[in-house]
């Protein structure tokens, strides 16, 4: 049982390019913590239509973020369903989720398999292999050079607590559940083991990760004011398609904090058990820690006592702390901002054609309330909903609608467009009436014009019909009939023989091609 409250406080002071942070622990309570589940994963029904999955890990039980059975003493179902989120999705190998950090533990057993690789450099050649400006880093990069060695090392412990909440080795019967089962853990050390940057270490760090295919990037350090360089890094990665969790902060009041405060990132608040404000008491101190709030807060996650790893070898942390461990429960906003890193995780294996924007507004409008006159954003983040969205029908584009213009028995044109609720892209489908159709034309933007031509070989009316499906093949229904009258057959011979015709007697025959249009 956890009898105390333990806290990963931080807090940053800038200073030029060097931070400073503090990092509190209280004595570890780690060897109460155990578990006899060992089952296989589970999928059964709860009775209330939700299937759930439940891992073998043995400390599954105690994470109450996961599932809050009231295990911790807080209130049931105050968690964010991940039990009935793995019944839809567990996470794909494909999607990145980059730790801004101190680094990883790149060896802890419950870790070791989930660390993302460059399989485009080969290591330790002393050679850029893939020739993205960076030497030998085949499993992420250190930018603080701390130790002539690039490999990136955990060596303060920060980075290693927050990859467990996010992508733990899950269901291999040790340790921990994360959250994005098979999702890739990119380790990115932007700071050394007493918390220094260097030089331009952290805005270099977000820009690698963005260029090496990160779709998540979770950031937990905090500067009290904005800062060119970084603000410049966010909207980078941004652009090339990452979402950035950061997050908010642990100082107790509603003033803003970057990056978690500009407007292409997650602000991330804690919760606790019961879906309060995160407000922990670090007992080793006596300093209570909670959650940041305000309206700049996007949405709120679990913060307070969050099972996770932590390094398998002294790093500075052990220094407060007294001993290495591989796991520890610990609080803080550090532990917030990766859970939603986890779940905007699922989303993008669920869907990886997702924008960074179409990630958050989902993780956003499916959230929890939560209990609290703090605002924390817009909810408490909630997997099972999440991923729940995604599985919902789409809906139907609209039947097109369109004009007509050409000249019967030449090409005829018929222009068609529609709007997509859900803003997707659309395909045409034309049936020109004779048994023949265009084929799926696009693909177009929601209400861009998509124009066809068409020509009929036969004399007859024709009702020309189109269609429109949307990037989940969904179809809407036939348009309006088009109608076309043909005055005369058209064979393909024919105009062959008008055209020499009409060339070598200019001036005649101005009967004729008035008939036919000539
Ligand atoms: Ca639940
Ligand atoms: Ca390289
Ligand atoms: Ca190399
Ligand atoms: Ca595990």
């Amino acid at each position: 049982m956890m009898n105390r409250h333990k806290c990963y406080f931080i807090a940053i002071v800038m200073i030029s390019s060097t931070m400073t942070i503090g990092i509190y622990f209280s004595e570890n309570d780690f060897a109460g913590a155990s578990s006899h589940l060992t089952k296989k994963p589970m999928t059964y029904n709860t009775g209330l239509l939700r299937n759930v999955v439940i891992p073998n890990d043995p400390f599954f039980s105690q994470q109450w973020a996961l599932q809050n059975t009231g295990q911790t003493g807080g209130t049931p179902d105050a968690d964010i369903d991940a039990p009935e989120a793995w019944d839809i999705d567990t996470g794909s190998a494909e999607v990145v989720i980059a730790i801004i950090d101190s680094g990883i533990d790149l060896t802890h057993p419950d870790l070791v398999d989930n660390i993302w690789m460059n399989l485009d450099e080969i290591p330790d050649n002393g050679i850029d292999d893939d020739e993205n400006g960076y030497v030998d880093d085949y499993q992420g990069y250190d930018f603080t050079f701390e130790d002539n060695n690039p490999y990136p090392l955990d060596h303060n412990g920060h980075g290693t607590v927050m990859s467990g909440v996010i992508a733990a080795m899950t269901d291999n019967e040790i340790g921990i559940s994360g959250i994005a089962w098979n999702c890739k853990i990119m380790p990115v050390k932007v700071v050394d083991a007493n918390w220094t940057s260097k030089g331009d270490s952290i805005f270099d760090g977000i820009r690698y990760a963005a260029d090496n295919g990160a779709k998540v990037i979770c950031i937990a350090f905090a500067y009290p004011n904005s800062v060119s360089k970084l603000k410049d890094a966010v909207n980078y990665a941004h652009e090339k398609g990452a979402l950035l969790v950061c997050a908010a902060g642990n100082f107790d009041n509603n003033r803003k904090n970057y990056p978690a405060a500009y407007d292409n990132v997650i602000a991330v608040a804690g919760t606790d058990h019961s879906d309060h404000r995160m407000e922990a008491l670090y007992d080793f101190n006596g300093v209570w820690v909670n959650s940041s709030y305000g309206d700049w807060v996007d949405i709120a996650a679990p913060g307070e006592n969050i099972f996770t790893t932590s390094p398998s070898y002294h790093v500075t942390s052990c220094d407060t702390w007294g001993y290495e461990l591989n796991y520890d429960i610990l609080s803080g906003t550090t532990l917030a901002a990766p859970v939603v890193a986890g779940v905007a995780g699922l989303v993008f294996s669920k869907n990886p054609e997702y924008s960074p924007d179409k990630v958050a507004a989902v993780l956003k409008a499916n959230s929890d309330p939560y209990d609290s006159p703090y605002y924390l954003g817009m909810g408490r983040v909630n997997a099972y909903k999440a991923l729940m969205e995604l599985n919902a029908e789409p809906e139907k584009p609209a039947a097109p609608e369109g004009t007509t213009s050409g000249k019967v028995g030449n090409h005829y044109n018929y222009t068609v467009s529609t709007v997509d609720v859900g803003g997707d892209q659309l395909y045409y489908l034309f049936d020109w009436g004779d048994g023949n159709t265009s084929g799926w034309l696009g693909p177009y933007d929601s209400n861009q014009p998509c124009t066809a031509s068409y020509n009929w070989t036969e004399k007859g009316t024709y009702e020309i019909k189109a269609k429109a499906k949307d990037v989940f093949g969904l179809e809407s229904e036939w348009s309006d009939p088009m109608p076309i009258t043909m005055p005369y057959s058209y064979y393909k011979p024919l105009p062959q023989f008008l055209d020499i015709l009409f060339q070598r007697f200019p001036n005649t025959f101005p009967l004729l091609r008035q008939l036919i249009g000539y």
